[in-house]
């Protein structure tokens, strides 16, 4: 059968069902990806698990998000991962070398392998063809004891590129199209590969921009086909031999077709504070910029950050503006550096960062009160950024850097034409990339170079919570929210809350504060309770954290119109029941209103019980529907996912090792 590169991926790390879009599929996994605020967890879990070793081809631990080690948390944070890395045989990438994303892609991603991450934009080498998913932290340890990936089989649908993107217009202005026609719900259950003419036009780092805001639609992956550009680019990071040709069948079937033509795009910015909230930069013209940040895991390349600095030459950042360059990796940061580049933007006033994640979560950088910030970045979600009535632009480089040089959002094709001597920069890809690249980088310490005395944990890292069993008969409605509630919502990644990522009775005080800060303690003194949203419930980030937490607080069910794919598995991994409502019940719940579940969940759930019956305060009753196949049956009345691997294991089963062909 005529297959495209998704089913051809998927099809030969098949373990258990069959492609068909909506039914449930195991796969193998050949590498895992994990980094500092989830790493942790992930760790613990494979203790937990009682694994000795990695199974996975590779596994790479990153320390990204959080390189300031502003408190010795967080210090102690990356000393247990570099442990845990040497003690079980993974890679280890030290702090300030780059974020997971970017290093991964220089160094380890591979066409036609699979690549399990924990975090959101694992995805990012799908434009080198490698077929990479986002997924909780609890996922990765099974997955890195040997288990296969469980993930409901998405539709495939062809994003078919035309033309070619004129002057000014970039790989940023494609994923914004898309966000700006699909919304942030656009891609639940799909993974898009870009195909024609266009696609073939564009240069890997634009491929893998355009990949990272894959997630940004809700998809469960992005790809691109291979061909010469990518086999060059792996040259270029003296990784030729890992080229594989890989292409859709002439006659491959897609879900749906969605047509860009590369020609009609234009610069375009995500206004404040969804990433789907698109519109010309012309709209937004003349608004004072007090803040410009270009990098990033989706735009920290040093292809990305050259046209900064090729815009900036012989000129200044504007006195009222503030310009931070953070490049995604500290291979990109020695190439600006040793070719004068950094230099260049330094006099031009640029404040140079290291590579790291920071800003993007409101670790350094936060925007001042009532400002407008301008960033490379891919999420714009509220108060994200550290200040709760933030005003967070995205966008291109070119048009950060315009702003920066202007003081204010302008169209770059106007400051063109304003200042004659500024030309469009174009895509330049770099001379030599390095120098030291995949086991011999001095900043990422292989398997085989890791001091092994075993994990090291500091008075931070805590225990992981167990639940055993469900127990599940509903409560007070304790929150009832909107659509789109985030993760950085749930649970929040800013500096102050994120140091307490490895201790889960400290961070879960933290639990939906961002939406109402006496949660925590009143969840706790109702001991058990539900939440209410609307659609799309828990999107954005993967970390389990927003999962983990409300199930420490005693939340026992969500029931929500819809649910992001990464949030809704975490809900089953921690032994929360997903329940789906229509729109009208959504109207009809009030926050505070008594919720019982009327039907036996326990024994529902193991049955195959698919509509639960559920009263309001005795005096109305609505049905909620349980979507989740039998493997999630069995996590959750198991209390969770740990639960359910431990009991596999003390039954003899399978438990995290690869189920047989
Ligand atoms: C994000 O971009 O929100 C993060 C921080 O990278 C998260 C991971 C986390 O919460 O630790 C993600 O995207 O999964
Ligand atoms: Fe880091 Fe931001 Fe990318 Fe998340 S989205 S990995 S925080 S740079």
């Amino acid at each position: 059968m005529e297959q495209t590169i998704t089913e051809k991926i998927l099809g030969d790390h098949l373990v258990e069902g069959e492609l068909t879009p909506g039914e449930e599929i195991g796969i193998e996994i050949d590498q895992v990806l994990t980094q500092d605020t989830t790493g942790t967890m992930v760790w613990l879990q494979f203790e937990a698990l009682e694994m000795d070793e990695i199974q996975t081809e590779l596994a790479a631990q990153y320390c990204d998000h959080q390189t300031y080690q502003f408190d010795f948390k967080n210090t102690d944070d990356h000393r247990f991962l570099r442990s845990a890395a040497g003690t079980y045989g993974a890679y280890f990438s030290r702090p300030g070398n780059g974020i997971c994303h970017q290093v991964h892609k220089e160094n380890f991603a591979a066409p036609g392998k699979t690549l399990l991450g924990s975090d959101s934009h694992t995805p990012t080498p799908g434009g080198l063809g490698q077929l990479a998913i986002g997924a909780g932290g609890l996922d990765i340890a099974v997955a890195m004891g040997g288990g296969p990936y469980y993930v409901e089989m998405p539709e495939v649908v062809n994003v078919h590129l035309e033309g070619e993107l004129p002057e000014w217009a970039t790989a940023k202005d494609v994923a914004l199209h898309l966000l700006g026609e699909l919304t942030v719900k656009g891609g639940v259950g799909k993974i898009f590969e870009y195909t024609g003419p266009g696609a073939e036009k564009l240069s890997i780092p634009e491929r893998t921009t355009i990949t990272n805001l894959g997630t940004e639609l809700g998809a469960t992956s992005s790809i691109f086909a291979t061909d010469e550009k990518t086999r060059d680019w792996l040259a270029r990071q003296d990784r030729e031999g890992e080229y594989v040709d890989l292409q859709p069948d002439d006659d491959a079937k897609y879900a749906e077709t969605v047509e860009v033509d590369l020609n009609e795009l234009e610069p375009l910015v995500a206004a404040p504070s969804m990433p789907d909230n698109v519109a010309p930069v012309s709209e937004y013209e003349g608004t004072d910029v007090e803040q410009v940040i270009v990098g990033s895991c989706t735009n920290g390349a040093y292809e990305d950050i050259l046209p900064s600095a090729k815009m900036l030459e012989d000129r200044e950042v504007a006195k009222q503006t503030e310009m931070i360059v953070a490049p995604g990796s500290k291979q990109a940061s020695e190439m600006l550096a040793r070719e004068g580049w950094t230099a260049e933007m330094m006099a031009a006033g640029v404040n140079f960062s290291e590579a790291t994640c920071g800003a993007c979560i409101g670790i350094g950088h936060v925007p001042a009160s009532d400002s407008v910030s301008l960033r490379t970045f891919n999420r714009n979600f509220e108060g994200r950024s550290g200040i709760e009535d933030d005003s967070v632009f995205l966008c291109s480089p070119e048009v950060a850097t315009a702003a920066a040089i202007t003081g204010e959002i302008v169209d770059p094709r106007d400051l063109a034409d304003e200042l004659s001597e500024l030309e469009a920069p174009g895509l330049e890809m770099g001379t030599k990339y390095g120098p030291g690249m995949g086991e011999d980088d001095s900043d990422i310490i292989s398997p085989d170079e890791a001091i092994d005395d075993g994990l090291v944990k500091g008075p931070n890292i805590g225990d992981v919570p167990l639940k055993d069993g469900i127990d599940v008969d509903g409560g007070e409605a304790l929150l009832k929210m909107k659509d789109n509630i985030t993760t950085d919502h749930i649970i929040p990644a800013t500096a102050d809350i994120l140091k307490f990522r490895s201790n889960i009775e400290k961070l879960s005080e933290f639990t939906l504060s961002r939406v109402d800060d006496t949660f925590a303690e009143r969840a706790l003194a109702a001991d058990r309770g539900v939440l209410v949203a609307g659609e799309n419930y828990g999107q954005g980030s993967s970390r389990e954290h927003a999962a983990l937490c409300p199930m420490y607080l005693g939340i026992e069910a969500v029931f929500a119109q819809s649910f992001a794919r990464i949030h809704k598995a975490n809900l089953f991994n921690f032994g929360i029941v997903p329940l789906a409502i229509d729109e009208e019940t959504y109207e009809r719940i009030d926050q505070g209103d008594d919720i019982e579940i009327v039907d036996d969940v326990p024994a529902g759930v193991s049955s195959g019980q698919k509509e639960f019956a559920v009263s309001v305060n005795g005096e109305w009753e609505f049905t909620a529907d349980l979507d989740a196949s039998e493997r999630e049956r069995d996590i959750l009345a198991a209390g969770g996912k740990l639960s359910w691997v431990k009991r596999q294991h003390a039954d003899g089963g399978s438990g995290a090792a690869p189920a047989d062909d």
